[in-house]
């Protein structure tokens, strides 16, 4: 990248102030910030608190051999005690931790006692199978509740679990497994997405044919659809026949601070995924204190809805972790939103009442493009608070999310965090913070981040650069699996005692960070950087865009020019003026060097299975190349439906 900095070009003048009431109750008020400045390690010692130790920690960070950090190093504890049994100790047993709702409508409510008898008896039921602590276990399941008692049995024991989405291939899976030598693999016959039964345990069957799963012992298959199966006897065992003839009962045995309790694979754009590692005391800690103070959790009262799967780091920190350690009651849906018609997700909000939501741009887009009086035939009032975490969220997406979600009342927080960040790092607090459309504005107590130059040094308010987080935080990643060179090369080695997050990002005049995307997608058109989510946004601020791509193609004249691939929203049809008029709305809210040479309707978009757009893809049709890897797509037939529109391309 140039040392100029990343375009500065976005004007948002729009504020929300914190609604008083909530202000005036929240969880987390201004002074946070304060005492968290003043002790940052006291502050965390302080959190760690939230949880039950068995021995409480003398240490709060050993940060003696950097980069790999050690929280509460001597404090021990049991992670599935802290989200599930001193709830029921507490009185709380009654409580619903899980309104699930399966997507052809059947539904289950477990409560916190509920939960600790599933919990136990999946745990006794994987000692039987020989899984020990420190033992790795594969989870390949659809959004049913059996995947939160899977993990947390795993957390129960000690042994680290590797979720792997259930719509990644056999291909995928195999991968995951070699790299993490998982000894069991916990699946279903299928599961329901799309209106209709998709399986998942032919992918396993064909994973395990691969060299490198021999460690693979046993596979635990949940009836879900009923589908046929294949079988192989002395390895494959039904979860109904193992786990249900299992104690209720079950101790739980405390553990260090730092005993792993997950991998999480990301794709990376290039390479073998990379096994993000964390551990258990400085992970739940940070998921607890940020699910109650960026959601203002009351665990009386309300009612939390993550839409993100489990198979995703948001599933892991906000529907498994943070909210059972707060001992929320949640809402969690199998399916699409658009099953059997584009309001389910608001039906099901006002069927529970649900009072804080949480989901991603992506889908938020999708709502949009459908249709204002989708959700307005539904009652939502119960809503108090929005989010919304994945990818930078365009302004006008968060303006129609607060006003067609949230009724207009609701704050929206926008929060920006990895896999490797483990929980949430740069958001609003929504009792405190005036919030500003597109921004993710603010550290949390307790965090330090910034945007710095090429050279390292901090940019000031107002201009551009790469974000980084300058000190450690308890739910940092701690290694890649098995890779302690590829976690120093991939973020320490950017900028000495850094860790860089990979993200462009600028602070405005106000210092409030926006985040810009991927830095390998900024684009560099004349001499000037110009971030993909600006011109993004400006798209999409036009009346008649649902959804926008943007990447920068090679260019003989301008080393890269501006590719835009749009999607129209309602009625809006694809017209040479449209064109026309999107170019020049762009150069009027930008200037006219973020003007696209090209812009294309599209039916849709390449997506992640969280929802994240695949710019390098794009880019490959821009450049007229070969594909690169689809393997992480949610639909790879949308690739072959965007290049059928290219020859029409001027
Ligand atoms: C939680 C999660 C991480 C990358 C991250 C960034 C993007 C996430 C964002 C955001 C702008 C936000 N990202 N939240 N960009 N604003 N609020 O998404 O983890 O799947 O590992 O992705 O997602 O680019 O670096 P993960």
């Amino acid at each position: 990248m140039s040392n100029e900095s990343l375009a500065n070009l976005l004007k948002e003048e729009r504020r929300f102030e914190p609604p008083t009431e909530l202000a005036a109750a929240a969880n987390v008020t201004a002074d946070a910030y304060e005492r968290a400045r003043a002790d940052r390690l006291g502050f965390w010692a302080e959190q760690a608190r939230r949880l039950d130790w068995a021995t409480e920690p003398t240490e709060t960070l050993d940060w003696s051999n950097p980069p790999f950090a050690k929280w509460f190093q001597d404090g021990e504890l049991n992670v599935a005690h802290n989200c599930v049994d001193r709830h029921v100790q507490a009185g709380h047993g009654d409580r619903v931790a899980i309104h699930f709702e399966g997507e052809p409508g059947d539904s289950r409510t477990i409560t916190y006692a509920d939960l600790q008898r599933e919990v136990s008896r999946a745990a006794n039921a994987l000692t039987e199978l020989g899984v020990r602590a420190g033992d790795r276990v594969a989870i390949y399941l659809p959004m049913i509740p059996e995947a939160v008692f899977a993990m947390l049995a795993c957390a129960r024991l000690g042994a680290p679990h590797s979720v792997v989405f259930g719509g990644f291939s056999a291909d995928a899976l195999a991968t995951r497994i070699q790299d993490a030598q998982a000894r069991v693999v916990i699946t279903s016959d299928g599961g329901y997405r799309k209106g209709g039964a998709s399986p998942l345990k032919p992918a396993v069957d064909e994973a395990l044919t691969r060299p490198g799963t021999e460690d693979v012992r046993s596979v635990v298959v949940v009836r879900r659809t009923g589908q046929d199966v294949d079988w192989t006897e002395g390895r494959d065992v039904w979860w109904h026949e193992l786990v249900d003839r299992q104690s209720e009962e079950h101790t739980p045995q405390a553990f260090g601070a730092e005993q792993p309790l997950f991998i999480l694979y990301t794709s990376g754009t290039t390479g073998k995924p990379k096994g993000i590692l964390h551990t258990s005391g400085g992970y739940l800690t940070q998921a607890a204190y940020t699910h109650h103070a960026v959601f203002d959790l009351k665990p009386e009262s309300d009612v939390f809805w993550c839409t993100a799967d489990i198979g995703w780091v948001t599933g892991h920190s906000y529907i498994v972790y943070g909210p059972l350690a707060n001992g929320a009651t949640q809402v969690m849906y199998e399916g699409t939103p658009d099953s059997p018609h584009k309001g389910r997700w608001w039906e099901i909000a006002e069927k529970y009442g649900v009072t804080i939501f949480y989901t991603a741009p992506t889908a938020i887009r999708a709502c949009m493009k459908w249709g204002d009086d989708i959700p307005a035939k539904y009652d939502l009032s119960a809503l108090r608070i929005l989010g919304s975490v994945g990818e930078p969220i365009n302004p006008e997406a968060w303006v129609w999310y607060r006003e067609h979600i949230g009724g207009g009342r609701t704050p929206v927080v926008d929060t920006w965090w990895q896999t490797e960040t483990g929980s949430i790092m740069i958001s609003p607090l929504p009792g405190v913070t005036a919030t500003k459309p597109g921004s993710a504005q603010v550290p949390l107590p307790g965090i330090a981040a910034t945007v710095v130059d090429d050279e390292a040094r901090e940019v000031p308010d107002g201009s551009g650069g790469y974000l980084v987080l300058t000190e450690p935080w308890p739910s940092m990643l701690r290694t890649i699996w098995g890779d302690d060179q590829r976690y120093l090369d991939t973020y320490w080695a950017r900028f000495e005692n850094r860790y860089f997050a990979g993200d462009g990002a600028k602070k405005d005049d106000d210092g409030d960070i926006w985040l810009l995307g991927r830095v390998d997608d900024v684009m560099l058109v004349s001499g000037h950087n110009i971030s993909t989510t600006e011109v993004e946004s400006a798209l999409v601020s036009h009346p008649s865009v649902a959804e926008a791509a943007v990447v920068g193609a090679a260019d003989p004249q301008t080393t890269q020019s501006i590719c835009a691939f749009v999607i129209l929203r309602g009625t809006a049809a694809e017209s040479e003026g449209l064109v026309d008029e999107l170019r020049a709305h762009v150069a009027q809210q930008l200037g006219p060097i973020a003007k696209p040479k090209r812009v294309l309707a599209v039916a849709e978009l390449p997506k992640t299975r969280s929802g994240k757009i695949m710019r390098r893809l794009l880019r490959d049709i821009a450049e007229d190349r070969q594909l690169g890897d689809v393997t992480t797509l949610t639909d790879p037939s949308v690739m072959g439906l965007i290049q059928e529109k290219l020859p029409s391309a001027p």
